[in-house]
């Protein structure tokens, strides 16, 4: 699905694996072959022979297993588990505000003070992941599943594609403004964007 953020962590994944995929297009206003194929209608789906794996962190995990060379998750127990905090955090904490934000505007009456605080939210995160780049090119050190996982969202601080009209995306670069103090973060941006993609 054109511009679609969960895909492009798949694509990032697939690239760093040096691995062949075959790509199907949805079309965004019809799921049904998504239904058929997974029992839901998100994307990214992965069809691996008779596996279907359905959830873009869960095919992370899936090709990591298929193909652990080069890695996307650290092999140390303790590093691994690191990363895994870390991506379910962005999954479930990171995330949650630019989907409220989406989910506020839709309503007849959008409640602007708690879009205000959920922007914030968002903004101030930046820190995080500048301070997450101090001393190393990526999140976690290497590349990894980390990068894959958060690049999709976050590029929108530098991405202005104006044929991109997704109010999700409107909503990031809204909030995730870069300022003097996000510079290692500006330059991850550039640096995972020149990472190959299947
Ligand atoms: N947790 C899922 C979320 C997948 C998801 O939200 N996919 C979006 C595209 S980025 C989608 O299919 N949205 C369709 C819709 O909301 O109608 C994952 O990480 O893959």
């Amino acid at each position: 699905m054109p511009y679609s953020t969960n895909v492009e962590r798949v694509a990032l994944a697939f690239g760093h694996k040096g691995l062949d995929v075959e790509w199907v297009d949805v079309d965004p206003s019809d799921r049904t072959e998504v239904d058929r194929v997974s029992g839901q209608s998100l994307v990214p789906v992965l069809v691996d022979g008779d596996r279907v794996v359905t959830d873009s962190t869960e095919i992370l995990r899936h090709l990591e297993q298929l193909s652990p060379e080069p890695p996307l998750f650290p092999v140390e127990p303790a590093r691994r588990a690191e990363l895994e905090v870390f991506l379910d955090w962005f999954n479930r904490v990171w995330k949650r505000p630019p989907n409220e934000i989406e989910a506020q505007r839709g309503k007849p009456q959008p409640d602007e003070e708690l879009i205000d605080a959920l922007g914030r939210e968002l903004t101030d995160g930046l820190d995080l992941f500048e301070h997450l780049l101090e001393g190393r090119e990526y999140l976690y050190g290497e590349f990894s599943a980390a990068d894959c996982a958060a690049f999709p969202f976050l590029k929108y601080a530098l991405d202005r594609d104006a044929a991109d009209d997704e109010s999700f995306h409107a909503i990031l670069r809204e909030f995730l403004q870069l300022g003097e103090d996000h510079r290692r973060l500006a330059r991850w941006i550039e640096r995972v964007d020149a990472r190959p993609r299947a």
